[in-house]
């Protein structure tokens, strides 16, 4: 098993819940906050079997895009999502 931690931004959050949902995908929505620009994101666990990554990592990419921001003189590119892939040792469900 996989754990997929998605950090996003958040006018993207709950179309990407909203897709996982409905292709049966569990998320568990966390507020975070973006280490550089200090701004809000939304950070989603996503427990899955490994052959379920390549689909649950499209139906992201399909909800979301970057965004261009400027701090102070500097344009920046936001990703619409930042995806870390682990290794799941177990799940239980009690
Ligand atoms: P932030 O840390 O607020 O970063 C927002 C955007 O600022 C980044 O977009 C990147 O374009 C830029 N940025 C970040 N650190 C920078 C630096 N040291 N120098 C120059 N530019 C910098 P993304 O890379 O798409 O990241 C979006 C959000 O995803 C980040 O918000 C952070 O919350 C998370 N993230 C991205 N990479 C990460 C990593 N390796 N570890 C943990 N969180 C990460």
């Amino acid at each position: 098993m996989k754990l997929i931690i998605a950090i996003v931004q958040d006018d993207f959050t709950s179309k990407i819940i909203k897709s996982l949902t409905n292709n049966n995908y569990r998320t568990t929505k966390l507020s975070s906050t973006g280490g550089f620009l200090k701004s809000g994101n939304t950070t989603l666990l996503i427990g899955v079997e490994d052959d379920k990554v390549d689909e649950v990592v499209k139906l992201i990419e399909n909800e979301c895009k970057d965004k261009k921001v400027t701090k102070g003189k500097k344009e920046i590119t936001v990703g619409g999502a930042n995806l870390f892939i682990l290794n799941m040792h177990n799940f239980i469900r009690i």
